[in-house]
């Protein structure tokens, strides 16, 4: 991989750069105790260090000068995040204790790492897969309790042993479809494909597959925008679930001209809820383009909360899919029944208004359970795809008995998918887009 040599000793601050109680900066690379070790006041304890060894002492800079107190976190090579030998410093988060030790490390000969760099060399050394690399990323960036856990558990490695697994099963497909090919009719049994094997594993992937809507769910969450005329209570409501007066109420009509937007997390899910102009017929030019901004964001939401006024005549309206039709102000006016009826000024029926949210969201996506292995990223999406494809086409050729050497072609490239998955096929180009994502100091 051109851009990450893996010859030389690598540093990065993993902490945000800014003053804190304390600061990280981490080291890895063959020969970084021995480097390290002349400007630390126990140059020989850093020399002789066992594994997870902790010491404490003070790093100086090339004239002998102490720079901060800090504690090593050691590691030896086999051992420790990228297997290779590395420690962390622990010091104290000062923007000069930083800097300091940051010129120190480069020019002792010590090269600043590149985004993922650290991760990439865990990945290199086999420590983990691509899919585990992949995770470290989506748990940094992980945005609801759920996300989190979906990541933390491909980090364990629970999608690798997942496409693992079927990586086996496809092995077990090929083996006596090459056998077949390898020796001529006479010198074999006859020859029946183990059809259910080929069945279960498709099964398998479409599970896998079918995750992705979970997984995108809880990663990218939706859209949702309050919609409905002047005054139904939209900023009311927008307010109440946030739980602040953001959004200012007025018996004015029109007053909420533009839109205003948060997050929110529901169920685990990240919302971003907007709040927009009142829809209706206006001779003020701002509050026209207000109204044609709602319209525009109603055109792009995942899901619209569109309020009624229970102590207004109704309006007939047709509504698409994607509308929930909620009548407010029902401390006012009781609204008809079996209808969703919700009060933004005592919080009545709000709990309901959010699991009929919660409820659609999850919509295409109930009985996939959530606590299995779930895939969020796009990028093992689209290989799990190709592999169903090929293998659809497998089971297409056996019943058009086709010949076995076709059979195994579309066998070995199923296989060639999943290796893109987990690493072992992916070409540098791929790898390097991956781990550049990254924070530098992962
Ligand atoms: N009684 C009652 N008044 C409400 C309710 N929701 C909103 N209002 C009032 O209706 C008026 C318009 O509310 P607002 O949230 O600004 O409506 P918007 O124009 O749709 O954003 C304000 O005076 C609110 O206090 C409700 O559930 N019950
Ligand atoms: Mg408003």
């Amino acid at each position: 991989m051109s851009r990450y040599r893996t010859d030389d000793i690598i540093y990065a601050l993993a902490t945000p750069w800014g003053s804190a109680a304390l600061a990280i900066i981490r080291i890895s690379g063959s020969g970084s105790h021995a480097l390290l070790a002349p400007y630390f006041s126990k140059s020989e304890a850093l020399r002789s260090a066992k594994n997870a060894t902790l010491l404490h002492g003070y790093l100086c800079d090339q004239e002998g000068r102490r720079i901060d107190e800090v504690v090593l976190a050691v590691n030896t090579k086999g051992h420790g995040y990228t297997l290779e030998e590395a420690v962390e410093i622990t010091c104290h988060g000062s923007l000069s204790v930083i800097t300091e030790l940051l010129d120190l490390l480069s020019s002792i000969g010590m090269r600043s790492a590149e985004p993922g760099e650290f991760t990439f060399r865990a990945f290199l050394s086999g420590r983990i897969d691509l899919t585990q690399a992949e995770a470290v990323h989506e748990l940094v960036e992980a945005q609801s309790p759920v996300a989190r856990a979906h990541a933390l558990a491909r980090l364990d490695g629970g999608l690798k042993e997942k496409l693992n697994g079927m990586k086996n099963t496809l092995l077990a497909l090929l083996a006596p479809v090459e056998v077949q090919l390898d020796y001529s009719e006479d010198e074999l049994d006859e020859f029946v494909f183990p059809d259910e094997l080929l069945d279960s594993l498709l099964d398998d992937l479409g599970r896998l597959l079918a995750s992705y809507a979970i997984g995108t769910l809880y990663k990218s969450g939706a859209r949702i925008v309050l919609a409905g005329a002047t005054n139904v209570g939209k900023s009311s409501l927008f307010n109440l679930l946030l739980k602040e007066e953001r959004s200012i109420v007025s018996p004015v009509r029109g007053t909420t001209r533009d839109y205003i937007e948060a997050d929110l997390l529901l169920e685990g899910i990240p919302i971003r809820l907007y709040d927009t102009a009142g829809l209706r017929e206006s001779g003020d030019e701002i509050e026209r383009e207000g109204i044609r901004r709602s319209e525009h964001l109603i055109g792009g939401a995942d899901l619209v909360i569109h309020l009624l006024d229970s102590t207004e005549e109704d309006v007939d309206r047709a509504f698409d899919g994607r509308t929930i039709v909620v009548y407010n102000k029902a401390d006012l006016r009781r609204p008809p029944e079996g209808v969703l009826a919700i009060s933004a000024a005592t919080g009545e029926g709000i709990g309901d208004l959010l699991s009929e949210v919660a409820r659609r969201l999850k919509r295409g996506v109930e009985g996939v359970d959530e606590s299995r292995i779930v895939i969020q990223s796009k990028r093992q999406a689209d290989a799990l795809l190709a592999a169903e494809a090929a293998l659809k086409g497998v089971k297409e050729d056996l019943q058009a008995a086709l010949p076995l050497d076709i059979v195994a072609v579309g066998l070995n490239e199923a296989l060639h998918h999943l290796g893109l998955i987990t690493g072992e096929v992916t070409p540098n180009d791929i790898l390097e887009s991956i781990f550049s994502n990254f924070c530098v100091g992962k």
